[in-house]
């Protein structure tokens, strides 16, 4: 016999994976203004529709900082030094790794750091068969809180990390300057090298975050979606709406799922009424001046390194070095 909804959808949240998600989405909808972190969009769709979004010619901050990695690999490399531990916040980007390990001088170990064990494992495999060398270390945390890494190898040379993306711009601003506390305590001794979008003319802003093809719109949609099938709310996809926008005075781009009626929407029992014009705010992407990002790392206590940006200036890659 099929249980009767309400049963399959309890044990469907009671479900270990899911409660995050069924939480900080119940405490978003109870909220207002309502926030969830974007770390929600990355479900399987998700990801598909961000690796969509980096190949969007509106979508210039991915190729940008690939062709200052691409001419900069020297420099960077010579930064870093021989024999170092690199260690990567998020298995990210396959390209940006290997742009930056074929530029080093016999590169000891690679930790990519993921919430997600299956991402790492496959980011790893990967890599471990075309670097026989290297030693690769995943490490399974949420980088956004306190955690440690394994003791440094012997004999091996800085401990790096490398945070690609702007995803640094994706934190509101007290996340950021705490996530690069941890990252200066990490990796002292060592430095970061980090890729911040920086601010320029918001139409060139706009045009990124609503481009032509929708794909941005399906991307911000998908967490509703993805709400659905995990944990059985009766999102109406049709009834959303995206909403990106520059916020000039705080220079960060503000993603929005908007009601475009009013309706009731139900979680775990629980109904939220969203009225006609409300949204749920599901993205910050801030963007930086490099005199901006420099002061933050400060603060942090990063020191200040050399900083490369492409002709345009639309994008920045820094080296910020680690006080012992
Ligand atoms: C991952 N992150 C840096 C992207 C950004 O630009 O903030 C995510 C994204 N959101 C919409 N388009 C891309």
């Amino acid at each position: 016999m099929t249980p009767p909804v309400s049963l399959a959808l309890q044990a469907r949240i009671a479900d270990d994976a899911n409660r995050p998600f069924a939480e900080e989405l119940q405490a978003a909808l109870a909220e207002r203004p309502r926030r969830i972190s974007p770390k929600w969009f990355y479900d399987a769709k998700g990801s598909q529709f961000f690796d969509r979004i980096c190949e969007l010619p509106e979508y210039y901050p991915t190729r940008t900082e690939l062709s200052i990695l691409r001419s900069r690999a020297a420099e960077i490399a010579h930064q870093i030094g021989p024999d170092a531990e690199i260690v990567e916040f998020g298995a990210g980007s396959l390209v940006k790794i290997r742009l930056l390990l074929d530029a080093l001088q016999s590169p000891r170990r690679f930790l990519p750091i993921d919430i997600s064990g299956e991402h790492l494992r496959g980011a790893a495999d990967l890599l471990r068969n075309d670097y026989p060398g290297l030693e690769v270390t995943p490490v399974v945390a949420d980088y956004t809180r306190p955690f440690d890494l394994p003791a440094r190898l012997p004999g091996a040379g800085r401990r790096v990390g490398f945070f690609p993306g702007s995803t640094l711009g994706n934190f509101a601003p007290d996340e950021a300057l705490a996530f690069l506390r941890q990252a200066a305590r990490l990796l002292r001794g060592g430095g970061l090298l980090l890729g911040v979008d920086l601010v320029k003319d918001p139409q060139l802003l706009h045009a990124a975050y609503n481009d032509a093809q929708g794909v941005t719109a399906a991307f911000n949609l998908n967490l509703l979606a993805r709400a659905n099938e995990e944990l059985g709310t009766d999102f109406d996809l049709q009834a959303f709406s995206h909403a990106a926008f520059y916020n000039a005075p705080h220079r960060r781009i503000e993603m929005h799922l908007v009601s475009r009626r009013e309706q009731v929407v139900t979680l775990d029992g629980r109904h939220h009424v969203f009225e006609e014009g409300e949204t749920l705010h599901t993205e910050y992407s801030h963007k930086f001046t490099v005199d901006g990002l420099r002061a933050m790392a400060a603060r942090a206590g990063f020191g200040i390194g050399p900083v490369w940006t492409d002709p345009q200036r639309l994008f920045s890659v820094h080296w910020l070095p680690a006080a012992q």
